[in-house]
């Protein structure tokens, strides 16, 4: 099996796609021609019916056309560069002096190279733990230790990271790694998962995987199955879903803490995944469960759309008054705007809740610090009138890439300048680059040059650090958010600081968060410690996420993922945006006196 990143996406719109709306709207009776007489109606527990779908496979076919054009075009023009290459460094001696050494950028124009050291970091990270820790969940290298969450594992580490393999090229792992999900890979066991956590990155694993391997049906048959499963998480009174579900008795648990809330960050931020399995089957079930949510919350009519960060599944309230896009928080205002993209801008209401949220956020959260007037984003500790609190989790990092991502909608910000610049697209762009800016100062003001978990910003004038960080605060997780806004920026942008940001960031973890005997990468006690001490774990979002957003920082072509045809889950898992008619609409109206808005143009 050959493994290759896309050149182009599929296209649901197409006449293949035509077909398959056409077959799916037959089969289940839900489309415009909805009556199927003579056809099996499928029932819930028929699912999955996908292997009876015709697949698009004149996508694999287009792109290795496409490649073999490429290959081509490469090689002569590698021909071409090498030439004029020796021209230029034989007429002089000093080559770093000559017109070619300068126009191809000197020394800095090095990203492929940087990219391959990404890619070997993957790779190191990945070798450890096959050798060590193969089909576990969990794994320290240091230790050289590993375990399993569930009875026999959830593939916690292996699923979450087959989109980056495929996107890295990696084809050898990549088939050991499907192999054991073919081979090994059960979602039938008696045990209770956190129903975010195993949404964005296993569903959306599987889903991401299925998509960029140009449909392997193995991947969304495990997908429907989990997907099944996870389903009661939904069946709250409400419709918010519960915290937890158990994978085989199919029961909705409330949190074990906080007093039974669900996060309003978990329970907002699985609809890309549910809403792309119903485009999948064809089944309305999933779209509709993960939309009510939304409407519950959106119900809730948080002032200012800066809603509390827990709410009750029983109830459909709020509980506390906390505010943040930190912990708990933050990929709800993320889902708001990428269900928009996600649906090629048709379901405007989740446009118009994202824009109510980050005026919101400007007119309440966005604040100062001293004496560099660093842009930073309070929380709000006692409720909306409260005071305001300077801290800053490293979680709100994502905010600049999606603010930008809102700007432009994915197109390059030039683009989007020519097309039609509002005042208020300009001021999301500005705030996107103060932002990244101090997520960026985050990694500077530590002694290894790697952020911590949480940061304190300064209000008060006598004092000359813009940024504190508290010793119980001064881990690292190996998170993402700071290069997934740096990705986001440079593709939208062009801006090349963006990438030497990044490319600091990523020699600060080989420097002290790589183990040094071939293991991989470990989180970190404290960043200011040097040498640091290990926080002996590899965290699945360190493959899944952070290498892979500094693998496509690094990439030239942007035609690879584009960020105008797809939406990236919260764990950094590509999905396709598509065409939700005639399958599926909006099934809910916000109830606040929101004007009608305009129905957006398909792209
Ligand atoms: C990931 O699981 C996701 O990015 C999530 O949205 C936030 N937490 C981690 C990474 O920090």
């Amino acid at each position: 099996m050959s493994f290759s990143v896309p050149q182009s996406m599929p296209d649901f719109s197409s006449t293949a796609r035509s077909v398959e709306d056409y077959v799916w709207s037959k089969a289940s009776g839900s489309g415009p021609s909805g009556t199927s007489a003579g056809r099996h109606r499928p029932a819930e527990s028929d699912l999955p019916l996908y292997k009876d779908k015709p697949i698009n496979r004149s996508f694999s076919q287009r792109s290795k056309r496409a490649r073999s054009t490429w290959i081509i075009t490469g090689v002569l023009l590698g021909v071409i560069m090498y030439m004029l290459y020796r021209i230029g460094s034989s007429a002089i001696d000093h080559p770093e002096s000559s017109w070619f050494f300068r126009a191809r950028g000197g020394e800095g124009n090095n990203w492929k190279d940087r990219q391959n050291q990404v890619k070997e970091a993957f790779l190191e990270s990945w070798n450890g733990y096959e050798k060590y820790a193969f089909g576990k969940d969990i794994f320290r290298p240091v230790a050289k230790t590993s375990r399993n969450m569930a009875p026999e594992g959830m593939g916690w580490i292996i699923v979450d990271c087959l989109d980056t393999m495929m996107i890295m090229n990696l084809e050898e792992p990549l088939q050991r790694a499907r192999e054991w999900v073919a081979n090994n890979l059960t979602y039938d066991q008696d045990y209770e998962v956190n129903t975010f956590e195993t949404t964005i990155r296993m569903l959306g694993g599987l889903l991401s995987a299925h998509y960029l391997s140009g449909f392997d049906d193995m991947y969304l048959e495990k997908a429907v199955d989990l997907a099944g499963r996870l389903l009661p998480a939904f069946d709250s009174p409400t419709g918010i879903p519960y915290a937890s579900v158990n994978l085989h008795t199919g029961v909705g648990i409330p949190s074990h803490a906080d007093s039974g809330a669900s996060s309003t960050a978990e329970a907002a931020s699985l609809q890309l995944e549910f809403k792309y399995v119903s485009k999948l089957t064809g089944e309305a079930l999933y779209w509709e469960k993960a939309e009510k949510a939304i409407e519950v919350i959106d119900g809730r009519k948080a002032v200012d759309g800066l809603a509390p960060i827990f709410i009750m599944p029983e109830t459909g309230e709020f509980r506390g008054n906390q505010i943040r896009l930190g912990s708990r928080g933050d990929s709800y205002y993320e889902y708001l705007l990428k269900q928009f993209l996600q649906t090629n801008k048709r379901e405007i209401i989740y446009r118009q809740m994202y824009d109510e949220s980050m005026a919101g956020l400007k007119s309440r959260l966005i604040q100062k610090s001293k004496p560099s007037g660093l842009t930073y984003v309070a929380e709000l500790d006692h409720g909306i009138d409260g005071a305001l609190s300077p801290k800053m989790d490293h979680l709100v990092c994502f905010l600049p890439g999606n603010l930008a991502l809102g700007s432009t909608e994915g197109h390059p910000l030039f683009v989007a300048q020519r097309t039609s610049w509002t005042v208020s697209q300009a001021s999301d762009m500005k705030l996107a680059k103060d932002l990244t800016r101090t997520c960026y100062e985050m990694y500077k003001v530590t002694k290894t040059g790697i952020a911590p978990e949480i940061v304190y910003f300064n209000t008060d004038d006598k004092i000359t650090d813009d940024i504190s960080i508290k010793w119980q605060d001064s881990h690292n997780l190996q998170r993402p958010e700071t290069v997934e806004s740096l990705f986001i920026m440079w593709r939208i942008t062009k801006d090349p600081i963006y990438r030497e940001w990044g490319w600091e960031i990523f020699d600060a973890f080989r420097r002290y968060a790589h183990v040094g005997d071939g293991t991989g990468y470990t989180c970190l006690e404290s960043v200011n410690e040097i040498p640091p001490r290990p926080r002996d774990n590899m965290e699945s979002f360190w493959l899944a996420e952070t290498l892979k957003y500094l693998y496509l920082l690094f990439e030239d072509d942007d035609s690879i993922l584009p960020l105008d045809e797809i939406v990236f889950n919260t764990e950094a898992h590509p999905l396709p945006r598509f065409n939700m008619e005639p399958l599926f609409k909006t099934g809910w109206k916000r109830s606040s006196n929101q004007p009608d808005a305009p129905v957006a143009d398909a792209p």
